[in-house]
């Protein structure tokens, strides 16, 4: 229990305030708002939902029926700060609707609703967590319902319970699932609906009506926090560089935020990486550059921010990266014997035995620690584990080297020692900020309006993220608009489209236009704790992903 005088007791009672659309959840509606176009294949996949419109909530004078509703939950995947709220925005509004409704939580992510490992969800219960970061309510985890009998599994738990409606808070790849379950259920005349909730710390699920998924914006605020005060201790000792790597498993929307947050020397943005077809050594080039650059200039310390996705973004790594993913597909004649290997060295031998020479070549470049990272085991979902490899220590230590082979060749040998850092799991589960708190209270509010009017196959969108609360406005997204197909595990699958950083958007130009600036001088910005009390401007304003990208810059 918090302590009264705990940071925790005064979370729990925050209350967020509402979107005017949201407020009186008996009487809104939704209406069509706009077409969105389905590739065919995808359309097929999903027949038998309405896939055609996104629909826009409105206050409306219609009253519903309102019987009381039982509806599941599921918090999917790494967890995100704003995860409990959710949560709460559901239950107070399936309360509101009719308080004989139920919430019944599946524990262990997707795993809970496969064994039906259960239970409901009490008022006190909720009101402990109100506003607390991580997912421990209930727990997570990255399990992948896919086959036709793990979806027939979780169709008898659902009908064990009666379920009306069945939320999945989650990425990409939980939210695929929850389209497969849709549809499913439809076919099969099965009530439940199935909503998804935008949740990643790694920004990347969005569309027009999901301007960022929840959790970016706390999670950058945390690890802003980190890199300020580290730019600090470089100033302080003027010595040493700091290469901090960040979470992103793909897209770089928390590298750039940061790096906007705190200005460092240099910032390594993945997508940039792969349009402009960069090797490893060429970004070691860059890097070394950068440090002799420095050194000229009378400043031998520095700050780099590395997104961990850049490892499989590099033009020689990819190829190598995704020869190493087929070869541990479930589906591939060798997968059994790799994870058959006792130690990860002998499983390194036994997989540079088999990829191309190309690929074989690429494996060289790396320090043992490093090569037996990518031989990590695949997650559930055949991503590669880049939380696991040490990106920022191999950038390290490969500019260590190119560096040492410059003075060989002109006699001069520039300074460099180093630190890392690495900005990851602590993100997932700080305390929500009071953005992502709001935002969250009103996507488990817009969900349970959408399970209320018996709506399925949708995610749950709010734009106007960057005007006050009261004109945020929601939305149903069909799920069928978010998917495509991509290899995975060894085979093409249809899975919710990761949106990537935008080289020609605001924000990246923004920060190309003052990158220089950053380069050779000490402008590092020190943004301090996440607050939560004080002044709106200081506690409520959204990230600048949202706000930058909402206004004209400069
Ligand atoms: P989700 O996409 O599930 O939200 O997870 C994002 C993330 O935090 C990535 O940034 C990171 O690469 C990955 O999870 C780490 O996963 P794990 O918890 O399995 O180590």
């Amino acid at each position: 229990m918090a302590s009264h005088e705990s940071l925790e007791s005064y979370r729990v009672e925050f209350q967020p305030k509402v979107p005017h659309a949201l407020r009186d959840i008996s009487t809104l509606s939704f209406v069509n708002e706009h077409r969105v176009t389905v590739d065919e294949e995808i359309r097929s996949l999903l027949s038998h939902l309405d896939n055609d419109w996104v629909l826009k909530c409105i206050p409306s004078t219609v009253v519903f029926p309102r019987a009381p509703l039982r509806v599941g939950v599921v918090l999917s995947g790494g967890p995100a700060p704003g995860g409990h709220t959710v949560i709460a925005g559901l239950f107070d509004a399936l309360h509101e609707w009719s308080p004989e409704s139920i919430l019944i939580g599946f524990e262990d992510g997707p795993r809970g609703l496969l064994k039906n490992a259960a239970r409901q969800l009490t008022q006190e219960e909720i009101d402990r967590v109100r506003n607390t970061g991580g997912f421990s309510l209930l727990g997570t985890g990255r399990l992948k319902i896919e086959s036709a009998e793990e979806i027939a599994q979780v169709a008898a738990t659902v009908q064990s319970h009666n379920l009306d409606g069945l939320v999945l808070i989650g990425g990409d790849d939980s939210n695929t699932d929850a389209a497969i379950l849709a549809e499913s259920f439809r076919s099969q005349g099965i009530h439940t609906c199935v909503i998804g909730i935008p949740k990643t710390i790694d920004g990347d699920l969005q569309s027009p009506e999901i301007p960022i998924s929840f959790g970016f914006d706390t999670a950058c605020k945390v690890y802003a926090v980190t890199i300020g005060n580290i730019g600090k201790d470089i100033l302080s000792s003027k010595n040493t560089y700091f290469f901090v790597r960040l979470m992103g498993r793909v897209a770089s929307h928390i590298t750039l935020e940061c790096a906007l947050r705190t200005q460092p020397n240099m910032a390594v943005i993945s997508e940039e990486v792969a349009a402009r077809e960069m090797t490893l050594p060429d970004l070691v080039h860059d890097t070394a550059d950068l440090v002799e650059e420095r050194y000229a200039a009378g400043r031998p310390y520095g700050l780099v921010l590395v997104p961990e996705g850049v490892i499989e973004q590099m033009a020689n790594v990819k190829q190598l990266i995704a020869e190493l993913n087929d070869l541990f597909a479930p589906s591939h004649h060798m997968s059994s014997a790799i994870k058959q290997c006792q130690t990860l060295t002998e499983r390194l031998e036994y997989v540079s035995d088999t990829i191309s020479e190309v690929s074989r070549l690429c494996l060289s470049m790396f320090p043992q620690a490093i090569k037996e990272q990518l031989v990590y085991e695949r997650d559930p979902h055949g991503n590669v584990q880049v939380s696991k490899i040490e990106t920022a220590r191999l950038l390290a230590l490969l500019v260590q080297a190119e560096l040492r082979t410059r003075a060989a060749h002109t006699g001069t040998q520039t300074p460099f020692s180093f630190q890392t850092a690495f900005c990851g799991y602590e993100g997932r589960s700080s305390f929500p900020s009071n953005f992502d708190c709001t935002y969250c209270y009103s996507l488990g509010r817009l969900a349970t309006s959408l399970i209320a009017r018996k709506m399925t196959g949708f995610m749950a969108g709010i734009t106007g993220l960057h005007l006050p609360v009261s004109e945020w406005e929601p939305h149903a997204v069909p799920f069928a608009s978010l998917l495509h197909f991509e290899r995975r595990g060894g085979a093409r699958k249809p899975v919710i489209r990761k949106t990537l950083v935008d080289l020609s958007g605001s924000l990246f130009r923004y920060f190309v236009d003052h990158r220089q600036a950053w380069r050779l001088c000490d402008n590092y910005l020190q943004p301090g704790p996440l607050q939560f009390f004080g002044p709106p401007s200081l506690v409520d304003t959204p990230c600048l992903s949202v706000t930058l990208r909402s206004s004209t810059l400069p």
